[in-house]
């Protein structure tokens, strides 16, 4: 009896291929020089501070079309040192084609246009986004974090080939969409850029499987002098971040402060302690007429609530949980950049 159940659990981890008890995240991107800190971030965590484990990376199109974010996510596994984690290509456009060309905010390269070859890179998997979210949701069962720092497309898709694929997900976090007010009056990119996904994932979307990261959260709370980038955060000597600086050259030349939303919303997940206040709202994005791709949102109590929303988040903490990271580099302890 006992020996026939330690063959099941021995061919089932055999089957599943991971004995590995830590949570897993899919980092769905549209990289983007903000994505890239996001993805370094989510991988030195893994590797020197035991954090989850990133089992893949998808992509769509955003900061700048879908061949190059994959490139440029080729890249970033690259000087990470970690080829082995898969690369699965999604949307190329919106689901509907409302597609809102992207102003190339971090250069027409998504990367700071440095010029910089980058050569050797690991060819992406022949399987869709999608089909791949589908696949790792059923692997890792109620183990899975899926984060999106891009459009919503590659998740709404998935939600609608497959009802189920929400239930199965330890966690989805949305990097998208504001809490609007008198200074967060426009619509934020990732929203408004497929605002028909936006929809879709919130229309589904229930408060214990859903925390959505407002670019408004991150404004308010998580904004930091440019001095400090350059300087302080950019100034640690490690390839990593001399790679970072580049990918962040075209954008940081129109900016006074630095306050990015990617890699709040990657933080954030890795150390959910960094989040001072959750709370429950009703949530929605308005497609028509001249308010199209802003956010809909009431706070109410979580049993009338679609999704959580992180509302408060910790200024200090989350400047030092970058530092103590981003120290880091893909092949040693800490600072080894030599030229
Ligand atoms: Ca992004």
């Amino acid at each position: 009896m006992f020996k026939s159940i330690f063959v099941c659990v021995f061919v089932f981890l055999c089957v599943s291929g991971d004995t590995d008890p830590r949570p897993k995240i899919i980092i769905d991107n549209d990289a983007g020089g903000d994505d890239a800190m996001a993805v370094f971030i989510a991988l030195l965590y893994e590797q020197h501070l035991s954090g989850p484990k990133i089992v893949a990376l998808t992509t769509g199109a955003g900061n700048t079309d879908e061949d190059n974010v994959c490139r440029n996510n080729q890249w970033l596994l690259k000087l990470a040192g970690r080829e082995d984690i898969p690369i699965y290509r999604g949307a190329r456009k919106s689901l509907v084609n409302t597609f809102v060309k992207s102003k190339y905010y971090y250069g027409v390269d998504g990367m700071g246009d440095s010029g910089e070859k980058i050569v050797d890179l690991v060819a992406p998997q022949n399987k869709s986004a999608v089909t791949a979210l589908i696949e790792y949701s059923k692997l890792y069962e109620g183990e899975l974090i899926i984060v999106t720092i891009g459009t919503l497309t590659n998740v709404a898709t998935a939600m609608i080939v497959d009802p189920d694929f929400l239930g199965r997900l330890k966690q989805l976090h949305i990097g998208a969409g504001h809490i609007h007010s008198e200074i967060h009056s426009g619509a934020e990119f990732n929203a408004r850029t497929d605002a028909e996904a936006y929809h879709v994932v919130v229309q589904n979307a229930n408060p214990d499987k859903v925390t959505i990261f407002p670019f408004s959260q991150v404004k308010d709370y998580l904004k930091y002098t440019k001095e400090w980038r350059t300087d302080v955060l950019g100034g640690m000597k490690t390839n990593i971040m001399h790679y970072q600086n580049k990918f962040e050259k075209v954008s940081m030349s129109k900016e006074n402060v630095w306050e990015k939303l990617d890699p709040a919303v990657v933080a954030l997940t890795l150390r959910p302690d960094l989040v001072e206040e959750y709370r429950y709202a009703k949530n929605d994005i308005i497609l028509c007429g001249e308010e199209r791709g802003m956010n809909t949102n009431q706070f109410v109590a979580k049993e009338d609530a679609n999704v959580r929303v992180a509302y408060a988040l910790r200024h200090e903490e989350y400047q030092q949980f970058l530092l103590d990271v981003l120290k880091h580099d893909a092949n040693s302890a800490v600072n080894n950049r030599t030229v």
